[in-house]
């Protein structure tokens, strides 16, 4: 693994819908996040504080979407190795609060990859979330008798 993460999906997105496009950078290897606001004419500024940009997590991809059809954007970003992925609700403010509940953000799992569609055409976007791709066993246990203390380590249902 590369030391200090790497920038592994590009996403943009006009979500302060001021009329010109913001960019979210999703980085791997722990790293957190980077989200430039488009200031229009003067290039980019950082966004170093919120939810979005001091999550680390391994983030293989995020997508834009409005889902709850409230006019501002928000985002998904899937996490690999196990992490809990993630939704962000766009509060309109330019700040963005974390989604808790329900199974977009509680299914871990190794996600990859990440779209938003309205597959069934009831106005809402729905969405898609790709897992695995390759099977990377976690750190072999130490000695055959560490084995014996795996019991509820394991929640999947
Ligand atoms: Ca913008
Ligand atoms: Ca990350
Ligand atoms: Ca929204
Ligand atoms: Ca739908």
């Amino acid at each position: 693994m590369t030391s200090g993460g790497a920038t592994a999906d590009v996403s943009w997105a006009d979500y302060d819908n001021d009329g010109d496009l913001d960019v979210l950078l999703t980085n791997t290897g722990g790293e957190n996040e980077r989200l430039f606001r488009n200031d229009g004419t003067n290039g980019f500024t950082r966004i170093t504080q919120g939810a979005i940009v001091n999550a680390g997590g391994n983030s293989g991809s995020a997508a834009w979407g409005d889902y709850d059809n409230d006019g501002y954007i928000d985002l998904f970003v899937a996490n690999d190795l196990g992490q809990q992925n993630r939704l962000y609700h766009n509060e309109g403010d330019g700040a963005f609060s974390p989604v808790t509940k329900g199974a977009v953000v509680n299914d871990g799992g190794r996600s990859k990859s990440c779209a938003w569609a309205d597959y069934d055409n009831d106005g809402y976007l729905d969405l898609f979330v790709a897992n695995g791709g390759y099977d990377h066993p976690p750190a072999p246990p130490q000695s055959p008798a560490s084995s014996t203390i795996m019991g509820g380590a394991r929640t999947t249902g």
